[in-house]
């Protein structure tokens, strides 16, 4: 095969009419390919200014996929209404194609890459005919920043050319740190829609067949069919969390599903956490907490995804690779996070939440009484009566905003530094309406981590399928794993034994259940702002002045270890959620073990060890 020269590469770029500030020849050739390959009939090279965003919307208004909302109401926001298959990530149409079936482990799908590639081609093949391919370019983190890292996503859709310039860096700059030659994670998303000429498009073009599929040795990203969040936005679950997992398996460092806050006591003192949970547990709530507790301040790093590696002190330094939030409507109000509802006020792309009738949004929870008439995410006109009869939602559950970060009004003056924050603390934490005590603090970092592996949640509307049942949730990275679980377990082992070795300080570990409920299955902890409480002896613990007491998982406050300043909470209620009940902790135990028996292939020999001591004691 010939060599291609230089002037092969400026004809290529001639024939996608790439800009002359596109110097990355390797970039060049693989959108000529996928150019090629798609069909597409437009290319447009998306260099992230506001003039450009504008435009695309006033596009998409005009094609019926967003609505204008009213400028005098929510200045420069925009309603989009999905097709009604297309409202969550598939996490069974989502595929780790790794070489060997091991290394994706037995928590993903798996098929072989070139049995994979066989597949997509033939849907690739013309996918875009009849429409435009839009060549976005983003930075992960802070540009430039040596926590970050690139991506370019190719798609035909302009939804999420506008989301992306929202949720990443988006933008001509990245061109710059690219140079000729940086690395960058290459990303092909299409709507799985093509066109015939003359043919009218819908306002959602979808595919009722999607794959949302990871190649990770070669780090590439192939999504077919969807045009919603994690499955369309590949910078974020796809990029973020299962290519940049296995990235960090492979350079030392942690790509992990959590937010970041900052926590300022009265004196002043400052710690970073970094927290969690999985998909809708109320992680942008957390992120943007206002302390129930006088004197203390919350700020926001980022409210879904950190990527932490270690730095110079071998100090663990993390950074929100996403510049904005695609957070969850429905329940959000200005009694649960009227930081939230500030930042949305404008500037705001919305998915799937009803329009009133003076062309504003609304959704379920965000007033006590709903509006006397809406059209619903469907399109369908909803009054409260209607709500009542056929118990449709006037938004759906899953219904989202896409905001930027600098609207959040406490975001941290940190929260963009290239070198990241210190962190203090981990916590982790499920939705279990019994068994898990409200916070326990791990004695080790081996105790931290069986805390995290062990997770079991309830589902969520986030991903498609049933709800309200527990499953195991290990780091609530389970629909996000870029390789093998037992492997990343190990990672998280290897991580703490190499910071343990320099005498670095470790983080601290905690396991948090905000949920459990009473008999008649309402939460008895207040959550929100209150959660303050249990941050507070956190960090006081972290700084050796606050007192706990031992048990058979760790240590967990006693009653007058929480600051209750302005809450009505008893001794019963605070048992209520403590308690550790020995036969229901039984069972628990035994889903561990399942937990395990199905992970047994390279797991590590100490979750097993933590798992037969902790019985041991619990039977004591
Ligand atoms: O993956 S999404 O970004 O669509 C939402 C989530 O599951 O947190
Ligand atoms: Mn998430």
């Amino acid at each position: 095969m010939s060599q291609t020269t230089a002037n092969d590469i400026a004809a290529i770029g001639a024939t996608i009419n790439a800009p002359a500030y596109v110097k990355h020849q390797k970039l060049i050739s693989w959108i000529a390919d996928i150019a090629a390959l798609t069909k597409p009939d437009n290319i447009v090279w998306c260099d992230g200014t506001q003039e450009e965003y504008d435009r695309l919307c006033a596009q998409m208004v005009a094609s019926g996929t967003m609505k204008k909302l009213n400028d005098a109401k929510r200045p420069n926001s925009y309603l989009a209404c999905s097709d009604p298959t297309d409202v969550a990530r598939v996490e069974d149409r989502t595929f780790i194609c790794s070489e060997k079936k091991e290394d994706a482990g037995p928590t993903n799908n798996w098929m072989a890459p070139a049995e994979m590639r066989a597949t997509l081609n033939p849907l690739f093949d013309g996918c875009m005919k009849g429409r435009t391919m839009y060549v976005v370019p983003f930075s992960m983190g802070p540009l430039g920043s040596p926590i970050a890292h690139i991506g370019v996503e190719l798609s035909d859709s302009p939804y999420v050319a506008v989301n992306m310039r929202i949720m990443t860096r988006m933008g001509k700059a990245v061109y710059d740190v690219l140079g000729t030659d940086g690395d960058f994670v290459p990303c092909v998303h299409t709507v799985g829609a093509p066109l015939a000429a003359g043919q009218q498009d819908v306002a959602w073009p979808c595919n009722a067949t999607k794959y949302i599929v990871h190649y990770p040795e070669s780090r590439e990203i192939w999504s077919f069919g969807s045009g919603y969040g994690g499955n369309a936005l590949l910078g974020k679950k796809c990029f973020a969390l299962r290519i940049a997992s296995t990235m960090g398996r492979d350079q030392g460092w942690l790509a992990e599903h959590m937010l970041i806050l900052g926590v300022e006591s009265p004196e002043g003192k400052k710690h970073y956490v970094a927290a969690a949970f999985p998909s809708a547990c109320g992680k942008t709530n957390f992120a943007m907490l206002i302390p129930a507790i006088k004197g203390w301040k919350v700020t926001t790093i980022g409210d879904d995804i950190a990527w932490i590696k270690p730095g110079k002190d071998g100090r663990l330094y993390a950074i929100n690779p996403e510049a904005g939030y695609f957070g969850v409507a429905p329940g959000t109000n200005t009694a649960t996070n009227s930081n939230c509802m500030a930042s949305l006020t404008a500037n705001t792309i919305f998915t799937n939440v009803a329009l009133t009738d003076d062309g504003d949004v609304w959704w379920e929870g965000m007033t006590k009484e709903a509006p006397a008439h809406l059209i619903d995410w469907q399109g369908k006109d909803w009054t409260p009566a209607i709500g009542k009869e056929t118990g449709r939602k006037a938004a759906h559950p899953n219904a989202r905003f896409t905001v930027a970060a600098t609207q959040n009004p406490v975001i941290d003056a940190a929260w963009d530094d290239p070198a990241g924050v210190p962190i203090s603390a981990f916590i982790f934490g499920g939705r279990r309406s019994t068994t898990v005590p409200l916070v326990t603090e791990a004695r080790n970092w081996i105790e931290g981590v069986y805390m995290a592996a062990t997770m079991g949640s309830e589902t969520t509307a986030a991903a498609a399928g049933q709800q309200g049942v527990v499953r195991r949730d290990p780091f609530a990275m389970l629909p996000f794993m870029g390789y093998n679980m037992s492997d990343y377990f190990q990672h998280w082992l290897d991580m703490g034994k190499k910071i343990d070795a320099i005498g670095a300080t470790l983080p601290s570990i905690y396991c948090v259940n905000w949920f459990r409920t009473d008999e008649n299955g309402k939460f008895v902890w207040p959550g929100f702002g209150d959660n303050m409480r249990v941050l507070k002896w956190m960090l006081e613990r972290i700084e050796g002045k606050a007192n706990g007491v031992e048990h058979v998982f760790g240590v967990t406050p006693s009653f007058d270890d929480l600051n209750w300043d302005g809450l009505e909470f008893t001794q019963e209620q605070f048992n209520t959620i403590t308690s550790i009940d020995v036969t229901a902790w039984e069972e628990e135990l035994v889903l561990h073990t399942e937990l395990f028996e199905k992970l047994a292939y390279r797991l590590p020999a100490e979750l097993e060890a933590t798992r037969v001591a902790l019985k041991n004691r619990l039977s004591m």
